[in-house]
């Protein structure tokens, strides 16, 4: 996977925009990314392979054929899985912690302190409280945000029972859980376990670690990142189906460009709503702006696209980019996935760079505290003086690629039952029906980040496609949504195009497109609750293991990541990665994740880096799945059946 000898190619990208402005980046000398991936070559072989050790100071150990232990006594299979497990406990935390920060905002509107944080969705914060045992009769809906908050802040903390929000899980899943030992008994706990468990001289049986981490990640999916979609709903409404445009193209000349990038959507949330204040947009043509834009990077973006059509400057990757356009006055960075680069790169233009987050500082950034009662007029003062900052702008440095393409996205849950039900019912039967007989061979689930080590965007793009040439629909989140977005695939009349013929003929029927944007990286709870409802409308199983369905993230780089590729693992679910974890230098470790998780959860992973092998891989999945339902079979039959009626005829 290391480049290819020779100098540097600024073909880095099937993205054109993403080429094209790191072309610019070198011919200005400005490092991306891409050039200090560069600089790390060759990057180091341990790491890679998961076996070395720094989790004393006897050490830092590796093992080495010669030196086939650590100091204590580690042995590869111990090693690899103890740095398996911290990279689960620390993407556990960042869903996590996301979510808690929602949940104070949820709780600061229940105690009448929210300012213009409002309910939103008031059907879902109440159909949440009567899940969860919070009285809803004869109170109003503060009352319930309130003591619904206190219910989630529980979730966290330590208790003798398991977290309630896995009861949103198939039954038959819970019980195996039960079984397996792996229920989550608080978010925080979780990963405060794995932490000790990783400590020097504690649990050293790799298969008992791995385990562990499975159990930790379920904290992330099913109650730390379920919460925090849940809340988002509640707090900034339950996303439907909504247009827009992504990539860079997005940013406009004339416009007072803002950009919002990380993970939480709170003060995002009041960025979207205040940039269409009167009084600011007044502001902006004063001082000679066309209007002011605010579009998102990463999930942020996810977030804002999905309830109020904010375009997508980009994803991951393109976050340096959009200040090398010369054209962005201020960047407002939150959470996770923010170079710390973006400060050198914004030094070398107008760009003012704000950081929002308490926890979260950037060298060389602005710093600001963001407030729940103050958010608007935060929000308000910030766009101000991004206004201000518009005649810094040096207009003959500004080079915006041209690309811009249409998107729709907003597909929860809650709007995929009310499509396929249409006016009067709310059911997913239409699916089931779809996939029952065949005209959908399964649903495949494509997320996750992009990595510098590949062709930028190409390994989501090309696998979505041959998924749903193959008949697959497709649902994404985060990055990958964005990677198929640029590539015109959110289009739904392109993506019919593109798709087999039955998958095109379910979808055109019904009125959804064959690859549904589910939102961002936490919503990837609403992809565990997709496969849930599929289960609860019948006939295809009663677990997620049991589902013609499987999960890939081509191109992932973060510890986000591991723990979402765990928690669909432990939920049942095939999970193709693009690259392996750092796990290889155990071949035990590996073999125990890829071969004989399926015996434990149902679910395993594979490493498969060519995105056809890995549809094929994943289509064989299904079918094996079907087969096992006798979906397959049964479709047989009434084929013969038929033509037996015909002879009788
Ligand atoms: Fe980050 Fe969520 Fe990865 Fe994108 S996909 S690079 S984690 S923004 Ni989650
Ligand atoms: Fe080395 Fe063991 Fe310490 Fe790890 S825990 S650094 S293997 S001595």
């Amino acid at each position: 996977m290391a480049p290819k000898p020779g100098p540097p190619t600024n073909e880095v990208s099937r993205d054109p925009a993403i080429n094209e402005m790191v072309a610019l980046a070198r011919t200005e000398a400005i490092a991306t990314a891409w050039d200090r991936y560069q600089n790390q070559q060759p990057q180091c072989k341990f790491g890679t392979e998961g076996i070395c050790c720094r989790l004393c100071h006897m050490g830092p150990c590796r093992i080495t054929n010669k030196a086939t232990c650590g100091v204590c006594g580690a042995d590869r299979d111990t090693i690899a899985a103890r740095n398996l497990l911290r990279e689960i406990a620390a993407g556990t935390a960042a869903h996590s912690d996301h979510g808690r920060a929602l949940v104070r905002t949820l709780k600061r509107v229940g105690e009448g302190k929210g300012g213009e944080y409002k309910i939103s969705d008031p059907r879902r914060l109440r159909e949440a409280a009567q899940f969860f045992g919070v009285t809803t009769n004869g109170r109003t809906d503060v009352q319930i945000a309130g003591e619904l908050a206190d219910y989630f802040v529980s979730q966290f903390a330590w208790s003798e029972a398991p977290n309630g929000t896995l009861r949103l899980a198939p039954q038959k899943r819970q019980a195996l859980w039960k079984k397996l030992d792996i229920e989550p008994k608080g978010v925080d706990s979780s990963v405060v376990e794995l932490l000790h468990r990783t400590h020097m001289g504690v649990d050293h049986d790799y298969r008992h670690l791995i385990m562990g981490g499975l159990k930790c990640s379920l904290a992330d999916g099913w109650v730390g990142s379920t919460i925090a979609t849940l809340v988002s709903d509640i707090l900034f409404g339950t996303p439907r189906p909504i247009k827009s445009k992504v990539n860079l193209g997005v940013l406009s000349a004339d416009t007072v460009n803002i950009i919002v990038h990380g993970h939480e959507p709170t003060l995002s949330e009041m960025l979207a709503l205040a940039s269409v204040d009167k009084e600011l947009l007044a502001y902006a043509a004063e001082k000679g702006a066309a209007g002011v834009t605010v579009a998102g990077i990463c999930c942020t973006a996810n977030e804002v696209l999905m309830r109020h059509g904010l375009p997508i400057a980009g994803n991951f990757l393109q976050q340096e980019l959009a200040i090398l356009t010369g054209a962005v006055e201020m960047m407002v960075i939150d959470v996770q996935c923010v170079m710390p680069s973006l400060a050198q790169v914004a030094k070398c233009f107008h760009t003012k760079l704000v950081s929002t987050s308490e926890i979260a500082q950037t060298f060389e950034a602005e710093q600001i505290t963001y407030d729940a009662k103050e958010g608007y007029a935060q929000a308000k003062a910030l766009i101000r003086s991004a206004i201000d900052n518009f005649e810094h702008r040096d207009r003959a440095r500004v080079h915006i690629p041209k690309e811009s393409m249409e998107i729709v996205a907003g597909f929860s849950n809650e709007t995929i039952f009310h499509m396929l039900g249409g006016r009067f019912r709310s059911t997913f039967r239409p699916l089931n029906d779809a996939i029952i007989d065949g005209r959908i061979r399964g649903v495949a689930g494509i997320v996750g980040c992009t990595n510098p080590k590949v062709l930028v965007d190409n390994q989501h793009v090309r696998l979505a496609r041959e998924l749903i040439k193959r008949n697959v629909l497709v649902l994404e989140t985060g990055c990958s949504a964005i990677a198929c977005a640029k590539a015109g695939l959110l289009v739904p009349e392109a993506a019919l195009e593109e798709a087999g013929a039955s998958l095109r003929e379910v979808c055109e029927a019904v009125g959804i497109p064959p690859i549904l944007h589910m939102g961002s990286c936490v919503d990837n709870s609403r992809l565990l609750l997709a496969a849930t409802n599929i289960l609860h409308e019948g006939g295809l199983g009663e677990d997620i293991s049991d589902l013609p369905a499987a999960g890939a993230a081509p191109e992932w780089m973060s510890e986000k990541a591991v723990a979402i590729g765990h928690y669909f693992v432990a939920s049942g679910m095939y999970v193709v990665l693009g690259h392996p974890f750092a796990v290889e230098g155990s071949e035990n470790v590996t073999k125990f994740l890829c071969e004989e998780m399926e015996g434990i959860t149902g679910g395993r992973f594979e490493w498969e880096p060519d995105p056809v092998k890995a549809a094929e891989k994943m289509l064989a999945h299904i079918e094996k799945k079907r087969d096992a339902l006798g979906i397959n079979a049964k479709r047989e039959r009434k084929l013969f059946d038929m033509k037996e009626r015909r002879e009788l005829a």
